[in-house]
């Protein structure tokens, strides 16, 4: 009923195919990075990532992501050509046998962290937020007008203290790691374009941002829907606003309105425990009760919460969350046999990972993720039906 997967980013993933199978994975994640977003994707492409993968032995089951292009989240611009675009690259994905669409509806960053390579107790490495370190980010580094609002004072002062500490090649070592870390691809983003990208969210709070989700999913879902593709929208990460941004996909309330925009099977849910987990008051093996039957693929990660709001990415079975509770709870709400693809939503950088002159991708570790993959592998053993 779970399907064991793992994220491959495509040929210029420095973790094969081979060792993804070898790590007991059967399905694969993945998406053609090389199309710019809002471009229709290929058929012959697509045919040609899922021939690749099926030569390893492996089933190509989910694509993350099919980006949305930015002018679909801040409603201005070429909509009608974005929409068609996406609901092309639905087909011609339905076509070649890929049916659950993983994509998330983040204004300007994908996911946030302050530290890429924050050293554990036992010397494997994992990404951390500090708010502190995000202040810094904000008021210093970006000067968003209106950052100060955002931050309380004592964060505030504690940010400026950090900042002043850095010199000039840390501080910009640490804005590429905060600007530049779109997973598969890399834009050499600056400050002044995320200062352009933000600047476009003027003016647009959560209502408008959920407005402008339920266009894109009027647009598209009656496509899916003919086609028998699943859309599953991945969560806010962190779950929380950042800078000055809205969100709308970071609680369950806020899960409860999307799914109500449209009473779909094709209007679904990437269930991330990862990103929501870094919420204390995100219940997640009630969520996952909840949501089960609209949820159609799983990311399974802990955070560990720290107690000043900073968190830190914690080994599979440990952290905040209860990973175990969650596959329980989701075992026993899910009525549909269909099997539901899972990965671990990213790894620690730990054993011969560490000493990789050509360093990891960000999160996607071959060794961690595969102690990930394991560790779920016996808990749904143990615990799942046979
Ligand atoms: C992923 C997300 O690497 C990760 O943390 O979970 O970046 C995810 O791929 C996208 O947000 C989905 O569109
Ligand atoms: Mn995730």
């Amino acid at each position: 009923m779970l399907e064991p997967s793992m994220r491959w980013f495509g040929p210029d993933d420095p973790v094969r195919l081979a060792f993804l199978r070898q790590g007991g994975a059967q399905t694969l994640f993945s998406s053609l990075h090389q199309i710019p977003y809002g471009e229709a994707w290929p058929r012959e492409a697509i045919r040609a990532r899922r021939e690749e993968i099926e030569a390893a032995g492996l089933r190509w089951s989910v694509v993350e992501s099919v980006p949305v292009h930015e002018d679909i989240k801040t409603g201005g611009g070429k909509l009608t050509s974005l929409f068609a675009n996406y609901a092309t690259s639905l087909r011609h994905l339905a076509a070649e046998g890929i049916r659950t669409v993983v994509y998330n509806f983040m204004p300007v960053l994908d996911w946030v962290r302050t530290d890429m390579a924050f050293t554990l107790p036992d010397g494997s490495r994992s990404m951390r937020y500090d708010p502190v370190h995000f202040a810094a980010f904000d008021l210093h580094a970006l000067q968003r007008p209106g950052a100060v609002d955002d931050h309380a004072p004592e964060v505030r002062d504690r940010a400026a203290d950090w900042w002043n500490g850095l010199d000039g090649p840390a501080r910009d070592r640490f804005i590429a790691s905060i600007i530049d870390v779109f997973p598969g691809v890399k834009w050499n983003l600056t400050l002044d374009d995320i200062r352009a990208m933000l600047a476009r969210y003027a003016g647009i709070g959560e209502e408008q941002l959920r407005a402008n989700l339920a266009r894109f999913l009027d647009a598209v879902l009656p496509v899916a829907e003919e086609c028998g593709v699943r859309l599953a929208i991945h969560p806010d990460d962190p779950p929380f606003p950042v800078l000055g941004l809205p969100r709308i996909v970071s609680t369950a309330g806020q899960l409860d309105a999307i799914l109500a925009l449209a009473d779909s099977p094709s209007n679904g849910l990437c269930f991330c425990t990862g990103s929501l987990g870094a919420r204390p008051d995100n219940d997640l093996p009630a969520m996952a009760s909840r949501f089960a039957g609209r949820i159609h693929a799983l990311h399974l990660r802990s955070t560990t919460l720290e107690p000043d709001g900073s968190f830190h990415e914690a080994s599979h079975l440990e952290g905040s969350t209860d990973l175990v509770a969650v596959l329980r709870a989701f075992l026993a709400a899910r009525q549909s046999a269909e099997p539901v693809p899972f990965r671990p939503d990213h790894g620690l950088v730990m054993l011969d990972d560490l000493e990789k002159p050509e360093g990891i991708t960000p999160g996607y570790s071959a060794i961690g993720r595969l102690k990930g993959l394991a560790e779920i592998r016996g808990v749904l053993r143990a615990i799942g039906p046979r």
